[in-house]
């Protein structure tokens, strides 16, 4: 399949995997880069030179394109913006914040930079600034979220831009990739769905959680902070929102949400800790490779096409 998505980053299926903070290394990376997806390393909030091991460890094992996200919250993310000049990777994406200061930078290091965008104020600037593409990314994905849902920001962002939109959020299966193209998007960013692949490395009460969750499983914690993040409900998430309610500072907030999100993906505590996770946890059913989820995502994005196509005949 060609679109304008594969084509700019050279891969063979306009899907990228998430840049999941704690989660995606350079295992999950590099399975999704070599199944012919982006498979893309998550810096989250690891330093710069945890980031250039991950770099390393995925050239060992993989010799197609994949990309970094920055976390731009992350108090090293200039020393990682330069390890990814330094270490020679072909793409970045960005996500929690504006890039802006780093695009001359990559640019002249002819790095492809696909900021994850949640409003299209953000997407006109970026493509202003020498974006090669964006990330769309829709309210029902997991972890650090905007306001808009998918469905409305998509087109929106596909009107306002000349460079190809990438849609995130919601995605959970073919149906999910084949109405992002009827939006106008030129590919897809998916992770809650990779969070359960074999080649993931997270705790297997993480992968659990997501499979037993269903449709309304996810709450939004920090709407009164400015920091919007979606998670599994749990204990975690019923104090907070609790205390959220009661005017509870800053401080109070933090102590609870502090670390959860490794206390979650590394110990496995899917009760105080902060089990990010998009609203399509009620999709995923079962785990697969990623080469495997892959090939039904396009599979299962045909048919749909296809189906629609017959019912309109
Ligand atoms: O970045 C994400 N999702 C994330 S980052 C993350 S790590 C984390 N851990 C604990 C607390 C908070 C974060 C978990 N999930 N998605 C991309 C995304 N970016 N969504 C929304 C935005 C965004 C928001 C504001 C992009 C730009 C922006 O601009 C603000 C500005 O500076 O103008």
């Amino acid at each position: 399949m060609s679109t304008t998505i594969t084509e700019i980053l050279d891969i063979r299926y306009p899907i990228i995997q998430g840049g999941m903070a704690w989660v995606a290394d350079y295992h999950i990376a590099s399975a999704v880069s070599n199944a012919g997806g982006l498979g893309i390393i998550a810096a989250g909030g690891a330093d710069a030179e945890f980031v250039r091991n991950q770099i390393r460890k995925t050239k060992e094992v993989c010799d197609k394109p994949f990309g970094v996200n920055i976390m731009l919250m992350n108090p090293e993310a200039d020393k990682i913006a330069e390890v990814i000049v330094e270490e020679g990777v072909k793409v970045v994406t960005t996500g929690a914040g504006n890039p802006s200061k780093y695009m001359e930078m990559w640019k002249k290091a002819g790095i492809k930079v696909i900021p994850v965008v949640a409003s299209v104020a953000m997407a006109k600037m970026m493509e202003r600034l020498g974006a090669d593409a964006v990330v769309a990314e829709g309210t029902e994905s997991g972890g650090h979220i905007g306001e808009s849902t998918t469905m409305s920001l998509v087109p929106q962002v596909v009107d306002a831009v000349n460079i190809p939109v990438i849609a995130a959020g919601g995605i959970g299966d073919g149906r999910g990739v084949a109405a992002a193209f009827m939006l106008g998007a030129r590919g897809v960013q998916m992770g809650t769905a990779f969070l359960v692949t074999d080649e993931c490395n997270i705790h297997e009460n993480y992968k659990q959680a997501v499979i037993k969750a269903k449709d309304i499983d996810t709450k939004v914690t920090g709407r009164t902070t400015g920091h919007p993040v979606r998670t599994l409900r749990n204990k975690m998430t019923r104090e907070y929102l609790k205390l959220e309610n009661e005017g509870a500072t800053l401080e109070e907030l933090e102590r609870l949400t502090l670390g959860g999100l490794r206390k979650a993906v590394v110990e496995g505590d899917t009760v105080n800790g902060s089990v990010m996770a998009g609203q399509i946890a009620g999709l995923v059913k079962e785990s697969c490779s990623c080469e495997e989820l892959i090939k039904k995502l396009m599979d299962e994005m045909t048919e749909s096409i296809v189906s629609v196509r017959e019912q309109l005949a």
